[in-house]
């Protein structure tokens, strides 16, 4: 195992059910749940309207910081486990609407590019959803050759971002 480990931010959302308890309880999982991993941090729950298809609920959405040793390959395999443990079934819709969506936004300063596998995350620049999130818990984080999170933030509109008030989940 690495001595120090990877810095990772994994991207959460989900529209479907109680979509803001379920934000919570994954990042719970994370924290419980991912073997070889710490989280560190996880930012304030964002009530938004869906990107893409628009015959859906909104979405709440957060991101979290964790610490991990497990290779990409194994963290994408575990949070998809966590997924599928919440509830969620994959029926091949791309951008429909979900109960718990867990992304790899960004694994250390690391790229990849294979099947079902792309870090940075390929939307992560232009998401609002996930840029005023990550600029909560890394302002000056670069992410690979588009500048810094709060560089990012400026170029989007948080317009239709409603940050969730915490004690309504105590
Ligand atoms: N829209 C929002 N607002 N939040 C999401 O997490 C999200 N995820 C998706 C699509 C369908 C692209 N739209 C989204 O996968």
């Amino acid at each position: 195992m690495k001595p120090t480990g990877v810095t990772a931010f994994i991207g959460i959302g989900a529209n479907l059910g109680d979509p803001a308890a379920q934000v919570l309880e994954a990042c719970a999982r994370l924290a419980r749940d991912l073997p070889d991993t710490r989280l560190v941090a996880r930012s304030r729950l964002y009530r938004n309207p869906p990107m893409g298809p628009q015959d859906q609920p909104d979405y709440v959405n957060a991101v979290a910081c964790i610490l991990t040793w497990l290779a990409p390959g194994d963290l994408l395999t575990e949070l998809q486990r966590i997924e599928t443990l919440m509830g969620r079934r994959r029926d091949g819709t791309r951008w429909g609407a979900r109960l718990l969506d867990l992304d790899i936004l960004l694994y250390g300063a690391e790229r990849i590019s294979e099947p079902g596998l792309r870090i940075p995350h390929p939307g992560i620049a232009e998401r609002d959803f996930v840029l005023f999130p990550l600029r909560e818990l890394a302002p000056d984080l670069e992410i690979p050759d588009r500048g810094t999170v709060s560089q990012l933030c400026r170029t989007v509109s948080a317009a239709g971002l409603v940050a969730i008030p915490e004690e309504a989940h105590a």
